[in-house]
This record gives structure tokens, C-alpha cells and sequence, in this order.
């Protein structure tokens, strides 16, 4: 099983974690911008939760992986302080709850240490390539929105990406059935969760 046949398997999920009308509107500059600072906030607690669930999977991972998940860590510290900018200039305060999808969404991958490290690898890999899926459908994005379409397209993110699918691949090749498993069912959470995801900043936007 290789990071491509999960993405396979599980074509429908896949597309709904890709894919949303809240892409469509980053793409053409109709959506709504509440719906755009509602994830923005959510999406700086989501990461704040990355961060910690990434720190946790480097302790675990074997010594072929540690650099490309040290770098990772140290590009999401720096994009926490993107965040802090990007809400400082817009006005918008980062202090707020986290919706409960957020909420679910970090505590599975702050738990997912707990798992086989395939199954680890494949959960951050299949978050990751999911939002440059998802932003390279929005690209090149309208003009107010470009910035964050950059930061998710870009060709070191792309490499990021493609550096967490070879590590995956690896993975899932040494992998016992009983890892494979685990590995099937963390890609299957991830690609739901950010489904799920896109779904909130929609209606949280709206409500
Ligand atoms: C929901 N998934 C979500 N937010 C992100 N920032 C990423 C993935 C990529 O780090």
C-alpha cells in the first residue's frame, strides 16, 4: 500500500477534504469574509495543536525522518507568527474558543503518537498534502486572498509535501498488516476532519 493507493481508496473522501464552495470563493473572491476570518482563527488554533502533535511524532520517528520533521517544526513556529500578523493587521482577535471540529481534529493527532509510527507519518502527511491540494484548487486566488494561496503553493511547501510522501512510503513498506491497518484508518480521520473542516469555516462564517 503506498500514500498514492490510500488517496485511491478513498477517492470520495479525498475530494470532499480537497474540495469545498469555500475554496471556490478564495478562488473568485466571493467568499464571504467572515467565513474567511472565522478559519483564520480556527485554523491558528489548528496549527497551534499541529505543532504539538508534530513535536510528539519527531520523538518517535526513526532517525531517517528526523530532519524533515524538525524543519516542519520549526516552519510552523514561524507560521504562527504569520497567523499573529496576519489577525494583528485584519483586526481580528485570536483569542477565541475552539469550535468543537478544531477541537476534535487536534486532539486525534495530539493522541495519534500513540499509534504505530506509520500511522503517524500518514496522518501528517495526509494533512499536509490535503491543504496544498486544496489551496492549489484555489489558485491563483483573488487578490485579497493571494497571500494564503501562496503560503500553501508554494514550491517548498510542494517539496515539504513531497519530502512527507516519500518518508510515508517508506513507512508504509516496512509496515506490519497490523500498522497498514492503523495507517488505513489515521488516513481515513485526517482526510475526514479536514473535510469536516472546510465545512465549519463555511458555517461559522455564516452563523
Ligand atoms: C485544517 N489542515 C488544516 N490546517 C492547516 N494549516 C493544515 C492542514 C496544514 O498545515
Amino acid at each position: 500500500m503506498s500514500p498514492q493507493d490510500l488517496r485511491l481508496r478513498h477517492r470520495d473522501l479525498w475530494e470532499r477534504a480537497t474540495r469545498h464552495a469555500f475554496l471556490e470563493g478564495v478562488r473568485d473572491g466571493t467568499l464571504p469574509q467572515q467565513a474567511f476570518l472565522y478559519w483564520l482563527v480556527q485554523d491558528y488554533h489548528f496549527v497551534r495543536g499541529l505543532l504539538q502533535a508534530q513535536a510528539q511524532i519527531l520523538a518517535c520517528a526513526p532517525r531517517r525522518d528526523q530532519k524533515i520533521l524538525a524543519s516542519g517544526l520549526l516552519s510552523l513556529v514561524e507560521e504562527l507568527d504569520w497567523f499573529e500578523g496576519c489577525a494583528r493587521s485584519r483586526g481580528v482577535s485570536l483569542d477565541k474558543a475552539l469550535h468543537p471540529t478544531t477541537e476534535k481534529y487536534v486532539e486525534f493527532l495530539r493522541g495519534v503518537h500513540r499509534s504505530p509510527y506509520a500511522a503517524q507519518i500518514t496522518a501528517l502527511w495526509a494533512c499536509e498534502r490535503a491543504y496544498w491540494e486544496a489551496w492549489s484548487a484555489a489558485a491563483p486566488g483573488a487578490s485579497e486572498f493571494r497571500e494564503f494561496v501562496k503560503r500553501w503553493t508554494q514550491p517548498d511547501f510542494q517539496s515539504y509535501v513531497l519530502g512527507l510522501e516519500a518518508a510515508t512510503a517508506y513507512a508504509l513498506q516496512e509496515a506490519s498488516p497490523s500498522d497498514l491497518v492503523a495507517a488505513e484508518e489515521a488516513f481515513r480521520r485526517v482526510a475526514a476532519y479536514e473535510a469536516d473542516f472546510w465545512e465549519m469555516a463555511w458555517k461559522g462564517g455564516k452563523g
